[in-house]
């Protein structure tokens, strides 16, 4: 097991979000990561420093095949001395790509929960750097599995219109390079629905995505994630969505679990790389949500991934309790070293 992880992490460090006009302390913060780096520095294991990313060559490639260039572009040149929220949301054409920045971002997002903040740039662009080095040390079998540990998350990220914290959808980063080298399966064990994931693979049959969540007529991301969105075109019956009520424990959720694993592995699909949407806001303990899973739990869902025995890279999304955070990515990754 590689471990990388994105010490710059801290240079994006937003302070609040705006849900119904009030506005609340932001939950996507740094304590996350520096707790989770110091679990797993206590658990003895090495962790891999990605320090930085250059805007070019593959990771240029990979990321503008996933996201529209235009909205890539602008967040790369777009360079801001205070927090930048929107005020008007463009649901037409993209457009206008002069006036003031915060007029323009209303072409890309879709929430005021994802500020861009002076270096978001910086942090984002370099957690997609650390996935695909973890996607490539898969690809050229130096490694069976690979952990991501950095934030800004991704998965919210779809093809030009993000929110939900993220920015660059790093796990599509993952699995889209993967995809030249075989088949991939995208399983997303967030509390929230991957709409970044499945917006951006949604027409694709060569990467399978599959989300677990919290159903969307109650959480974020309210608008997607529903069981009847199974893909189009091309990608027809390869998507699929488990919503689910509040309150779900460890033995309501393994079921479902491997329901979603004996869909990703059915005939149709044969993955031959697995990528991992870890979210560990299905914590009993977590501040904005609402599932009950355990610390424990964490351990075998990783061993009943580990059953599917793929070459896998897990790439974290969410999980607000700082607290804990880093203690259920120790049995998590434990579990699946097994
Ligand atoms: N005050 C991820 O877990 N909810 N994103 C905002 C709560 C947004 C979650 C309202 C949740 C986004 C990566
Ligand atoms: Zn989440």
């Amino acid at each position: 097991m590689t471990i990388l992880y994105t010490p710059n992490h801290h240079l994006h460090h937003p302070q609040h979000e705006i849900f119904n006009g009030e506005v609340l302390a932001h939950a996507e913060v740094p304590d996350r990561v520096d707790n989770m780096v110091a679990a797993l520095q206590a658990a003895e294991y090495d962790l891999e420093a990605v320090n930085e990313a250059t805007y070019e060559g593959q990771l240029q490639a990979v990321i503008e095949q996933i996201h529209d260039p235009r909205y890539v572009h602008w967040l790369q040149q777009t360079s801001v001395t205070e927090p930048l929220y929107p005020s008007v949301f463009n649901h037409g054409e993209t457009a206008l790509v002069h006036g003031h920045p915060s007029i323009q971002w209303g072409n890309f997002c879709t929430d005021l929960f994802t500020p861009i903040m002076p270096q978001t740039w910086s942090a984002a662009v370099t957690m997609a750097e650390a996935s695909l080095q973890a996607a490539e040390l898969l690809a050229s079998h130096q490694q069976r599995l690979v952990t991501v540990v950095g934030r800004p998350p991704g998965h919210h990220a779809g093809k030009s219109r993000v929110g939900g914290y993220c920015y660059l959808n790093n796990a599509a980063v993952a699995a889209h390079h993967l995809s030249a080298h075989g088949r991939v399966a995208v399983l997303d064990v967030d509390y929230h629905h991957g709409n970044g994931t499945q917006d951006i693979f949604y027409e694709r049959a060569d990467v399978i995505t599959c989300s677990i969540h919290a159903h969307p007529d109650r959480k974020f991301p309210y608008f997607a994630g529903l069981d009847t969105e199974i893909g189009t075109g091309p990608g027809l019956n390869c998507n699929r969505n488990f919503p689910l009520p509040a309150g779900i424990t460890d033995q309501e959720y393994q079921p479902i679990l491997e329901s979603a694993l004996a869909w990703l592995a059915q005939p149709q699909h044969q993955p031959e790389y697995l990528i991992i949407s870890l979210g560990l806001d299905t914590h009993e303990s977590d501040p904005i949500a609402d599932f009950q899973l355990t610390t424990a739990y964490y351990r075998q869902m990783a061993t009943t991934l580990s059953d599917l025995h793929l070459p896998t890279v897990v790439v974290l999304e969410g999980g607000y309790n700082t607290k804990v955070i880093g203690e259920n990515l120790v049995n998590f990754v434990q579990g699946l070293a097994n």
